[in-house]
């Protein structure tokens, strides 16, 4: 397949890159850090995004190798900003069946020397569904250097409730579709709210995602979120565009 072929060669063609994207914290109004988004500027297709290759990158076998320079390059990156901000970083379930995640986080730290709790690990629940010793194993491991865990997409998968007290995560993230129908949806805003409520139970920072409009940053906020992130804020970006964009914020 010509796109495998590509992909092969992406990385050492220095076609992938990463775009961030704020995250704000209580009120909307401070930038507390970015989400790094990967994607491929191709000679002829142009920039694809992540969902049109991160699965044929694990199908392939390519995503150790990728996943790798995401966490060195994203670290890189945050070691420009100012301290305490952070970067959070995707990761597929194929990084920690390769076994070596732990020592390439290790890693990206220390060649950035960025302060391990500047960095977040967003994961989803379909990495807890293998309930493997192994994976619980990795995360343990990855939260002792200090870095933070978050549960990315949450709501969209089976039995999220009862990966919450599998392993001790430090965040939840809404996953942006219970956000879009929020105001259509009585149901959806009490889901929302509810989930919200358990966060301070369980002492999660809770982040909506793909907060569009002011309205809906207002019922989040009413409801009593952590953070924030989404177009009302700021659009994936790329990296030379981020010192223009925290100027303007402050
Ligand atoms: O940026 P965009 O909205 O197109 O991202 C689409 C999806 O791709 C998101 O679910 C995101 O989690 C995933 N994604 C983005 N960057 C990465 C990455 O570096 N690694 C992995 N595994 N997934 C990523
Ligand atoms: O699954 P994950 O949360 O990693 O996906 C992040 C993706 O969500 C990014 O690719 C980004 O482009 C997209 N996204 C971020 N904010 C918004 C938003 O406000 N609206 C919509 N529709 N998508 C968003
Ligand atoms: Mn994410
Ligand atoms: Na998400």
């Amino acid at each position: 397949r010509e796109l495998e072929m590509d992909l092969r060669e992406a990385l050492e063609n220095d076609e992938l890159k990463l775009f961030f994207q704020p995250l704000m914290g209580r009120d909307g109004s401070q930038i507390t850090g970015f989400e790094a988004l990967l994607r491929w500027q191709h000679p002829r297709r142009g920039l694809v995004a992540p969902n049109e290759f991160v699965e044929c990158a694990e199908q392939w076998g390519l995503i150790g190798k990728i996943g790798e320079w995401v966490l060195a390059e994203a670290c890189r990156t945050a070691a420009t900003w100012p301290s305490p901000m952070t970067v959070a970083v995707n990761l597929s379930p194929h990084q920690f069946a390769s076994g070596d995640l732990v020592a390439q986080v290790r890693k990206a730290l220390k060649a950035a020397r960025l302060a391990p709790s500047r960095l977040e690990l967003e994961i989803t629940e379909g990495l807890l569904l293998q309930d493997s010793a192994t994976t619980l194993d990795q995360l343990a491991q990855l939260k002792k250097l200090g870095v933070k865990i978050a549960m990315d997409d949450f709501g969209t998968g089976y039995s999220s409730l009862s990966y919450l007290w599998r392993f001790p995560f430090d965040k939840i993230k809404i996953d942006r579709s219970f956000v879009a129908e929020m105001q259509d949806n009585a149901a959806i805003a009490d889901i929302l709210r509810t989930i919200a409520l358990l966060g301070q139970t369980l002492n999660l920072e809770v982040t909506a995602e793909g907060v569009e409009t002011a309205d809906q940053a207002k019922l989040l906020s009413e409801m009593r979120c952590d953070h924030f992130q989404g177009f009302l804020y700021g659009r994936p970006m790329p990296v030379g565009d981020i010192p223009s964009f925290l100027m303007a914020a402050t």
